[in-house]
């Protein structure tokens, strides 16, 4: 089983699109193992766009993602950081695929809803960023029986 860290973007929030966007990552069959709600501090949201500090965007992604409330969460499950990828589709929600997150649910880049860590290392790193571990709680879905072989 794999760990992946995803958020819903402070757009996701305001507009009302967190338990939509909770409903497809539950009957995907991924697990939350961890979840909260929070408004990003500065520091930890440049830590967590670290990679595209040099970008002429980051200032305007560090103000958006810090904006308002976020909800970081931990999610687990069979290769759940590319499956989670997928669900949320192309970084430029114009270029999304219906069906996914960013495809069905925006239109703008600098607002496409949703974050998911884009390999093992960063998964580990963004995870460690925004949770303690005794956030994240290890339990066994009632479903487990039926989603795997
Ligand atoms: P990802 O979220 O699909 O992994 P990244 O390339 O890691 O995409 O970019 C991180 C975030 O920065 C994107 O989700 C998007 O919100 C924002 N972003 C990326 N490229 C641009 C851009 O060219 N203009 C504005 N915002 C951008
Ligand atoms: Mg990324």
């Amino acid at each position: 089983m794999e760990r992946t860290f995803v958020m819903i973007k402070p757009d996701g929030v305001q507009r009302g699109l967190v338990g939509s966007i909770l409903q497809r990552i539950e009957v995907k069959g991924l697990k939350i193992v961890a979840m909260k709600m929070s408004t990003l501090p500065l520091n930890v949201a440049r830590e967590h766009y670290a990679e595209h500090a040099k970008k002429p965007f980051f200032k305007d992604l560090v103000g958006f993602i810090t904006s308002g409330p976020s909800v970081p969460m931990v999610v687990e499950g069979k290769d759940a950081i590319s499956e989670v990828r997928k669900l949320n589709g192309a970084t430029n929600p114009t270029a999304a695929q219906p069906g996914t997150i960013r495809g069905d649910f925006g239109l703008d880049m600098g607002r496409n809803v949703i974050h998911g860590s884009d390999s093992p290392e960063s998964a580990a790193r963004e995870i460690a960023l925004h949770f303690d571990e005794v956030e994240l709680s290890g339990y066994t879905r009632i479903d487990e029986a039926w989603l795997y072989e």
